[in-house]
């Protein structure tokens, strides 16, 4: 269980859900499956599924959370659990307790834990679950679950059903929309997360030297994050020079060399949440007259788009102010923007954001229904499908604003000294009332960057490297 969410905001959580769906109805979430990353017994490192990380806070595999709606009334323990709770009824299967297994992977909640500390009315042994949920499948008037998760905990899922296996719908689209705002608590996760995402991208500044390799620096920010009780949020992107006109080019082996800049795109995950974080410098600690002239573009473009956040605004809106300072910055460089040049695309081949939460990439959409066309259409709304428009924001939603330019060597449509210059600058922000909430610090000027890689330098020539400290750790 998560130390910064309470069991009764879990507990609210799942009333939220139970409360979106209708009676008679039984919803069913299945875990993220193991997955190989060697021979036969080694795992790539187990993340739970954002839903039930969401939901319950429970982070071991094998495991099925079940909405139950259908009034079917259990054994005498449950009925006393759900006492004053009307017909809902919370159900999760889990791997059980096992001696042999936990002497290996650790202790397990079991069947009891997940009752006492995770807030199942009924728990079960995972290998009870076609059985518990054939008896429920067969009283209920629908049935909500997404197949495509888990193909292990699908075949039993789908089993269980038998001839309600199909024309089910989605329960994780409800659990998304109730993501998309964050709460306090939540909130307050998140810029802690930003807090250690952008420890981590001074501390990779601060050891970035000519001659180092890309792994070097992504070690030092996965140091930050793991001395901060967290993990990478998504594979450490640490690009050198050229190897940044790869998106989501993840570290390797290139190095680092003065007269380049590199880009990092790395963040933390705290607690299940993440930071998101992109920023861009010169391994030499100095901007050229090219890159500082390119990197301004992009920064004044970064800022114009957070500024003008705020409750209501959409991400149309905010990418036609980004797009505007680009095209403008860029055609004063020289650079021929627009028809029979190049376009937007040309030099920015991605969004401008994303929503941010449990999931890097966030749960929620982007896109509804606009409030026009579903009044106009009145009572027919939820069949008659209108024209989708940009969603405007809401207090207590997080995204990233992170802009970019990724110019390639060899495109004659751009200016010389330019070529080859890739940059992203990246950061995570808060909708409040007030406008932005800017959840990530990490030097990000042109003159902060400098002074800070500075600083850098002269501790190193003075105290040598182990002086500029990795050992970073923030207070709780
Ligand atoms: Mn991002």
């Amino acid at each position: 269980m998560s130390r910064y969410i309470t069991a009764s905001e879990y507990a609210a959580r799942r009333e939220r859900l139970f409360a979106a769906l209708p009676a008679g109805s039984l919803a069913i979430i299945c875990s993220n499956p193991e997955v190989l990353r060697n021979g036969s017994d080694n795992t790539f490192s187990y993340r739970a599924s954002s839903d039930i990380l969401y939901l319950t806070g429970f982070t071991e595999a094998n495991c099925m959370l079940v909405f139950d709606k259908t009034g079917l009334s259990g054994s005498a323990s449950s009925n006393e659990h759900s006492a004053g709770k009307g017909q809902n009824r919370f159900i999760m299967f889990v791997q059980p307790h096992s001696p042999a297994e936990e002497i290996w992977h650790g202790k397990r909640a079991g069947v009891s834990g997940a009752e006492s500390d995770f807030g199942a009315d009924r728990a079960y042994k995972i290998g009870s679950a076609k059985m518990v949920l054939s008896r429920l499948a067969k009283k209920a008037k629908a049935i909500y679950f997404k197949s495509g998760v888990n193909a292990k905990l699908d075949a039993i899922v789908t089993n269980a059903l038998a001839d309600k296996a199909t024309g089910q719908r989605d329960p994780l689209a409800i659990v998304a929309e109730q993501r998309l705002v964050k709460s306090a608590a939540e909130l307050a996760i998140m810029r802690r997360s930003g807090q250690v995402g952008s420890v981590a991208h001074r501390a990779a500044m601060s050891h970035c030297l000519a001659g180092r390799s890309e792994f070097a620096l992504k070690g030092v920010l996965e140091f930050v994050f793991a001395t901060n009780g967290g993990v990478a949020s998504y594979d450490t992107i640490v690009a050198a020079g050229v190897n940044g006109l790869c998106l989501h080019y993840p570290a390797g082996l290139s190095t680092l060399n003065n007269g380049d800049m590199v880009l990092i795109d790395a963040g933390s995950e705290i607690a299940g949440y993440a930071s998101d974080i992109s920023r861009t410098f010169p391994v030499s600690g100095r901007f050229t007259v090219a890159q500082k002239e390119l990197y301004e573009v992009v920064l004044a473009s970064q800022l114009a788009a957070i500024a003008a956040i705020k409750p209501g605004v959409t991400w149309g809106q905010l990418e036609k102010i980004c797009e505007d300072v680009l095209v403008n910055g860029l055609n004063s460089l020289g650079f021929p923007m627009g028809k029979g040049g190049l376009s937007m695309s040309d030099v920015m081949p991605h969004g401008l954001g994303h929503w941010l939460g449990l999931d890097v990439h966030d749960v929620g959409k982007y896109r509804q229904r606009s409030q026009v066309e579903a009044a106009k259409s009145g009572r027919s709304a939820g069949k008659k499908r209108g024209k989708d428009v940009d969603r405007p924001f809401l207090e207590g939603m997080v995204l990233t604003i992170e802009p970019g330019v990724y110019l390639s060597l060899t495109d004659k449509r751009i200016p010389e000294p330019y070529r080859g210059i890739c940059i992203r600058i990246e950061d995570n922000i808060e909708v409040t009332a007030n406008g932005a909430y800017v959840q990530t610090d990490a030097p990000k000027s042109v003159q902060e960057i400098e002074e800070f890689m500075d600083y850098a330098r002269n501790v190193r020539a003075e105290c040598g490297d182990d002086a500029l400290g990795i050992h970073i750790k923030l207070e709780d």
